[in-house]
């Protein structure tokens, strides 16, 4: 994982380019999900802490311990509500610790919270808690859902009312190890073990459909392909297109929009398909670097515009693990391609 050149970046300057500002700043905040819920928009995202575990290229240094939930009456207000802690590791039977990326569905008038933590065995899972209201406090199921593994779940809800876990990561995240369907511990220190070769099919994220009661998985979880140009699916060796973290799903227009994070190259990217299992096919960038190792995001309607929530880590000035959840409006050309976003301007 490179450093960061932050004794490079002049961040007044980029305070001033930025196209948006915090939305809050008296705790650090990443991998905004965000949604609209009783008329109002929440925002589920990972609560950075400086846990003092040292940088390396599994992320041990992102050593979140509790989630915090967000909202905001409107897209337009410059802070948003801290709702106080909604669930903290400890209350978590099977987890240990590592509380990264979460994200939340509603059903019938419950509040469903999906979050991956490492299990006292060190493995990544997928768990989920419960509450009557959406900014929690949530209480959490006793074990991790059923054959969920790795990081970064994000849970669609369909027009015909069922409801797909997009998740999966690499390197730290662990989708690498269980190609086999088993998890290989060979190697436990290396964040590139296990991968593909360069020229072989990319490591797909995953999608399994939930059950009726939103607790566990209705299916073995599916390859989430990504095809190039060509039909072909993207090749491990094409840093800058294929799938490392970050799922995302939403619909425009009738088709099926899978965003994603590109890890290392840094892109929020996307790809179209006709249906929630895919293929999709690559269709472009979302949003260029920010200034921070990670980009990670969520796309939501409010009213009749999109927003794009994302983060960096301007407000630590460049401290990768210490980041900011902001908000920008995101908009499609007329053929339904999603104009990318430029950070801090052009
Ligand atoms: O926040 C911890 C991890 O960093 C997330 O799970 C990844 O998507 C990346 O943003």
């Amino acid at each position: 994982m490179p450093e960061d050149p932050i004794h490079h970046i002049n961040f007044d300057e980029l305070d001033r380019n930025a196209i948006s500002q915090p939305l809050v700043k008296h705790i650090y905040t990443a991998d905004p999900s965000a949604h609209v819920f009783e008329g109002k928009i929440y925002i589920y995202p990972s609560h950075d802490i400086d846990a003092g575990d040292a940088f390396d290229d599994l992320g041990s240094h992102f050593a979140m311990e509790d989630y915090r939930v967000l909202s905001m009456n409107s897209v337009e207000d410059t802070e948003a509500t801290d709702n106080g802690t909604a669930l903290h590791v400890k209350d978590v039977p099977w987890a240990a610790k590592q509380m990264w990326a979460p994200d939340a569905a509603e059903k019938n008038g419950k509040y469903y919270l999906y979050f991956p933590a490492k299990a006292h065995d060190g493995i990544f899972r997928i768990g989920v808690a419960g509450s009557n209201q959406p900014y929690g406090p949530f209480v959490a199921q006793p074990e991790a859902i059923k054959g969920s593994f790795s990081i970064d779940p994000a849970v669609f809800k369909d027009d015909d009312g069922k409801y797909y876990m997009y998740f999966g990561g690499i390197w730290g995240g662990q989708l690498q190890r269980w190609r086999t369907g088993v998890f290989n511990n060979e190697q436990p220190e290396s964040p590139v073990a296990h991968l593909p070769e360069l020229n072989e099919q990319a490591l797909c994220a995953k999608v399994a459909r939930l059950t009726d009661d939103m607790l566990e998985f209705d299916e073995i979880p599916k390859d989430v392909v990504i095809l190039d140009e060509n039909g072909q699916p993207l090749l491990q060796g094409d840093n800058d297109r294929r799938f490392f973290e970050a799922s995302w799903m939403h619909k425009y227009n009738g088709k099926y929009y899978f965003s994603y994070s590109t890890g290392d190259t840094h892109f929020l990217c996307y790809a179209i398909g006709d249906d929630p299992y895919g293929p999709f096919t690559y269709a472009g960038r979302i949003l260029e670097p920010v200034v921070g190792w990670t980009s990670h995001h969520s796309i939501c309607a409010v009213g009749n515009k999109w927003y794009l929530f994302y983060h960096d880590s301007s407000l630590s000035k460049g401290v990768t693990h210490l980041r900011c959840v902001k908000v920008a409006e995101l908009k499609y050309d007329a053929d339904g391609k999603i104009i990318t976003i430029h950070p801090y301007g052009k």
